[in-house]
């Protein structure tokens, strides 16, 4: 029963309750009843104001609707602070809220539970009203070589969030799946064995040295010594299944994970966060996927693409996939490594095979979800796994080198692009931004419009038009009113218009963009890599409302949820509402 027929029965039943002169408590109840028989009823009115995931679901545009939310706020005097509470030492994942918890990646930096020790990825979760810690995914680091798992980085992924079901990529590059109740509710599986995950590994040793073109391959987690696990507790997270995307998929795992999962039906879309080698120079993973499909009631490999992109990526696979719907068609956009934009056909729901049925039974022309990943981490057995059918490709930057791609690392002049932030979905067009990568590549950086209702090669054909950006890009664009607000590493802020590339105006900001702007309430938010946090109107003149010194680097987007703005700096995480007024933003929480 979908929605629309639901509240046609839900206004026929209320119609006949005022025909028939149904008063007082009766009238109350049957509404109340009415309601509660709404299937996932309890679900919509919890998420009614939440921000499950990373951007609009599943267009991305970086645009809330949020109202009432404050224009300013002062750390010193506590102005507009509801609470704040203390992250690790390096934060550059955005907060995710939903189901009254909210969800930030950190590092171990600053350890919430002294059984953890040393360098960890760790996802928190804390309680919306309050600001305590509820639990935390604790994850050791990559071991063989740290250009697998970046030493401090911590857990980058945002989560993204369906009724009690958390997804993420790790910083081992693991898919999970986790519960929102955590352990309070007991320990959910089919995976069951977080003791084991969260301790260090058998032959663990100091943090490894980058060893510049050794053969180190990407090994699953290692059990660690008889005896040692750590007892799972109250405070930590409860993983459900899991999916090691080195083992199951063949990715190469660089630097650490960074993706924001789609979730479409039953399916998973997963950008792989495969790269190059520890030279920078390599590719050793030549058939890895870049985007994967998992089932998300068990983590199983469902489908992949085959663009044999993984010879060209520059540097890493950062840029998680979008969606929309064109002419009829569900698709999914997803920005390569190569600096080549894809649009797939999303995978229609019946090709799955219901949870626990395994393979065989449900064949079709539709591929078998293989027990890959088996929930446990391990490789499984071989299946059939489906091909993402393309629809169309688009060469973002078709006059870029595209032999010999990595001749041009650390080359600030020329050589090929690649993207961080997502292709966004709005009026049947595609705006994306990407250029030279911040860190190895050239300069040049574009913000581009392109028509989402071609097919085929699109290259020439698709291009709306392009707007150059200062240097290197990192955001996602966020569209409104016929404006687009993005942010650029040449810290420069712009404001163009949507429909032509013109630029309404542009303001110099302190310090790189790595996070993308906020649209809410009238209002665009940013926050800086030199802490600076910005408040612009969002309106075709330059107006800038406020500029906070934080004095801690940024790197989350900022979050709208149900009146309240959510702002991870490198160190705390700050909610903040018009009217509060929190003076001890205590440090021990
Ligand atoms: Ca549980
Ligand atoms: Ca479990």
């Amino acid at each position: 029963m979908n929605s629309s027929w639901i509240c046609a029965l839900w206004f026929f039943f209320a119609f006949l309750c005022s025909r028939r002169r149904c008063r007082g408590r009766f009238g109350i109840w049957s509404l109340l009843l009415c309601w509660s028989l709404v299937p996932g009823a309890e679900n919509f009115r919890a998420s009614a104001a939440d921000q499950p995931q990373w951007g609009q679901a599943w267009s991305r545009n970086m645009v809330s609707e949020e109202k009432g939310l404050p224009d300013s706020f002062d750390p010193t005097t506590g102005k507009n602070i509801k609470w704040s509470a203390k992250l690790g030492t390096e934060t550059h994942s955005t907060p995710i809220v939903a189901g009254g918890r909210i969800y930030v990646g950190t590092n171990n930096g600053a350890p919430r539970d002294p059984k953890h020790q040393g360098d960890r990825g760790v996802l928190m979760c804390f309680e919306e009203k309050t600001g305590n810690l509820l639990w935390q995914f604790v994850v050791p680091k990559r071991e063989e070589d740290p250009f697998f798992d970046w030493p401090e980085t911590g857990m980058s992924s945002p989560v993204t969030v369906e009724g009690d079901r958390v997804y993420l990529t790790d910083n081992r590059g693991e898919v999970v799946c986790l519960d929102a109740q955590g352990m309070a509710n007991g320990n959910d599986g089919p995976f069951r064995d977080e003791g084991a995950h969260m301790t260090t590994p058998k032959g663990s040793g100091s943090t490894p040295k980058p060893v510049a073109g050794a053969e180190i391959q990407p090994e699953p987690l290692r059990p660690p010594v008889d005896g040692t696990a750590l007892e799972p507790g109250p405070l930590d997270a409860d993983i459900v299944w899991l999916f090691d995307l080195a083992s199951g998929a063949g990715v190469w795992p660089h630097d650490g994970a960074h993706s924001s999962i789609l979730i479409r039906g039953d399916h998973l879309y997963v950008n792989t966060a495969t790269g190059v080698d520890n030279t920078h120079k390599r590719i050793r993973g030549p058939n890895a996927p870049s985007l994967v499909v998992l089932d998300k009631r068990t983590g199983n490999l469902v489908a992949r693409d085959d663009e044999h992109i993984a010879p060209d990526i520059f540097h890493c696979t950062w840029s998680s996939p979008s969606s929309g719907e064109v002419n009829g068609c569900p698709l999914i956009f997803f920005a390569g490594g190569n600096g080549v934009l894809y649009a797939f056909e999303a995978i229609m729901n019946p090709s799955l095979t219901p949870p626990g049925r395994g393979t065989g039974d449900r064949a079709s022309s539709e591929a078998t979800p293989r027990p890959g990943g088996g929930g446990d981490g391990s490789p499984g057995a071989s299946g059939r796994i489906k091909t993402l059918k393309k629809v169309f490709q688009f060469d973002f930057d078709p006059t870029a080198p595209k032999e010999n791609i990595h001749q041009y690392l650390s080359n600030r002049r020329e050589g090929p692009s690649n993207f961080y932030g997502m292709p966004v979905f709005y009026g049947n067009r595609i705006y994306l931004a990407g250029g030279g990568d911040v860190f190895w590549g050239k300069n040049e950086a574009w913000l581009k419009c392109l028509d989402a209702a071609r097919t085929g090669d699109i290259t020439t054909n698709g291009l709306l038009w392009s707007y150059p950006l200062q240097k290197h890009v990192m955001s996602t664009p966020a569209i409104y009113d016929g404006m687009i607000f993005i942010a650029d590493c040449g810290r420069a802020f712009h404001c163009v218009d949507a429909e032509t590339g013109k630029p309404y105006w542009t303001e110099e900001i302190k310090g790189d963009a790595w996070a993308s702007p906020l649209v809410a309430d009238g209002k665009v938010y940013l926050g800086t890599r030199s802490g600076n946090f910005y408040v612009f109107a969002a309106s075709k003149e330059k107006k800038v409302l406020a500029s906070v010194e934080l004095g801690d680097p940024i790197s989350a987007t900022t979050t709208a949820a149900s009146g309240v703005l959510y702002v991870a700096t490198m160190t705390r995480l700050y909610a903040l509402q018009a009217g509060t007024n929190s003076k001890s933003v205590d440090d021990s929480r």
